[in-house]
């Protein structure tokens, strides 16, 4: 049985660019309650640790980069079959070929800086959720 919670973040881009209250509109809007959120900064060393499993990608090293940029939000969402209708709501990893209306068609910059993450299983949704938050920070 699906899930009902998913992991995501506000990307450094999305937040310098100021798209943080229509982020939020959008997954409220969608149907998500937000179980916890918080805005922080990755240091280089987490952000390696929260991608560890890109780290043969040729990407890897850019990535850490850009998400230690800058301030992201983090956030644990709720919903029925929460990881599948969240990567629906935020489109393709490439901006240029997320649907249009989604969160990375509408807000992102390029594949690299695409605006959102989303986690990809229920699994990595509580395995990336306890990497942010106590329990005791989840409602
Ligand atoms: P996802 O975020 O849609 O799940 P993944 O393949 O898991 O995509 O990649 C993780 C993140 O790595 C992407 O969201 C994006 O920020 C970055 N990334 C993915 N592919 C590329 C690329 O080809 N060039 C640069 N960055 C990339
Ligand atoms: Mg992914």
């Amino acid at each position: 049985m699906a899930g009902n919670r998913t992991f995501t973040m506000i990307k450094p881009d999305a937040v310098q660019d100021g798209h943080i209250g229509a982020i939020l509109d959008k997954i409220n809007a969608a149907g998500f309650r937000i179980v916890a959120m918080k805005m922080t900064k990755l240091s280089p060393e987490k952000a390696g640790e929260f991608y560890a499993v890109h780290r043969e990608r040729p990407f890897y090293q850019e990535l850490v980069d850009f998400m230690s940029s800058g301030p992201i939000v983090a956030a644990v969402l709720e919903k029925s079959n929460a990881v599948e209708d969240f990567r629906t709501l935020i489109g393709a990893t490439d901006p240029a070929k997320a649907a249009p209306g989604t969160i990375r068609a509408l807000y992102a910059r390029n594949v690299g800086e695409n605006a959102v993450h989303g986690s990809d299983s229920d699994e990595n949704a509580a395995i990336e959720s306890a990497f942010h938050f106590a329990v005791t920070e989840m409602f």
